[in-house]
């Protein structure tokens, strides 16, 4: 069982790992050692055939993540805010274009870097205890972890600068009718729900999961004609797969498909 610094790996056996951000009594705010225990968690998720789904989510009854540690922030010089800025940046957009998908299963505040860290995972559930939102104008800092640019993307230019100019969270069910989760359900319910919408995915193909998350994640930062001939080669790759002649091979014979990503 690996060990991680603030972070909790539990495999079920079952293709889903899941990561619990596990330092509660901070509401799972994350330092520089949480930061590269994520990173190495993911490193190690990455290259474990066995894993097919991630799902993320925070420990205790409060948070998800508060956001970045503000103790850590408070005395950053202008380069070492910038460098910070850098390492959660590049770890997000490693987690955005992994090739496994990732879900977030929001269990209450998810604030600053926590919703940050929300929408670069590829699905959202939440809990009605959940809040969520961009804080650091109260700080008088800029969002630094991708809140000014994935917020805008997934809600909407006038939704995203009332969420990041009054710096007030939203609930569970605004967050849900501004589309940022994909689902609201009760609190012992989360797990649960995350866990379905894994066992749906990972009934597919991995190797066209991974051509799918691939073909969404760069696409949607193309002009449309680039991304439509971005998703017409990740269709070709997706027919050179063991996965394709599979799926096919199982629906002409009318049986359940045996994929195994390759
Ligand atoms: N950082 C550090 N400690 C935190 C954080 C945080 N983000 N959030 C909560 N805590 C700590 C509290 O200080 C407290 O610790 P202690 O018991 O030692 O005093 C403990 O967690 C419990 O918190 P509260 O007592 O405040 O709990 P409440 O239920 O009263 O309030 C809130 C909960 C509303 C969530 C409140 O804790 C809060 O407002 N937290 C801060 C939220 C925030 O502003 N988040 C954004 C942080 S900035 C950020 O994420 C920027 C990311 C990008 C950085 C890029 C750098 C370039």
């Amino acid at each position: 069982m690996p060990d991680y610094e603030n972070l909790l790996y539990a495999f079920d056996g079952d293709a889903v790992a899941t990561l619990t951000f596990n330092r509660p009594e901070k509401l799972n705010a994350l330092n520089a050692a949480t930061l590269a225990a994520v990173g190495r968690a993911f490193d190690d998720i990455a290259s474990d055939d066995a894993i097919r789904v991630v799902i993320l989510t925070g420990a205790g009854e409060k948070a998800f993540i508060a956001g970045a540690d503000i103790d850590q922030i408070a005395e950053m010089s202008a380069v070492a805010g910038r460098d910070w800025g850098r390492l959660g940046q590049s770890l997000y957009s490693r987690i955005s274009a992994f090739e496994k998908p990732v879900v977030a299963a929001i269990n209450g505040y998810a604030l600053g870097g926590g919703l940050e860290l929300a929408m670069a995972c590829h699905i959202r559930v939440a809990s009605e205890r959940a809040r969520l939102g961009q804080p650091e104008i109260k700080l008088g800092v800029v969002p630094g972890w991708g809140g000014t640019q994935r917020l805008p993307r997934i809600v909407g230019r006038g939704r995203a600068l009332e969420m990041l100019l009054s710096g007030d969270p939203v609930d569970a069910d605004e967050a849900h009718r501004i589309g940022l989760v994909n689902h609201v359900v009760a609190p012992e319910q989360l797990m649960p729900k995350a866990r379905e919408i894994a066992s749906r995915i990972i009934k597919n193909s991995p190797a066209a999961a991974a051509l799918i998350l691939q073909a969404v994640d760069r696409g949607l930062e193309m002009p449309l004609d680039a991304a439509l001939a971005w998703e017409a080669s990740q269709f070709g790759l997706s027919c050179a797969t063991e996965d394709m002649k599979e799926g096919v091979r199982a629906f002409l014979e009318k049986r359940e498909p045996r994929f195994t990503g390759s």
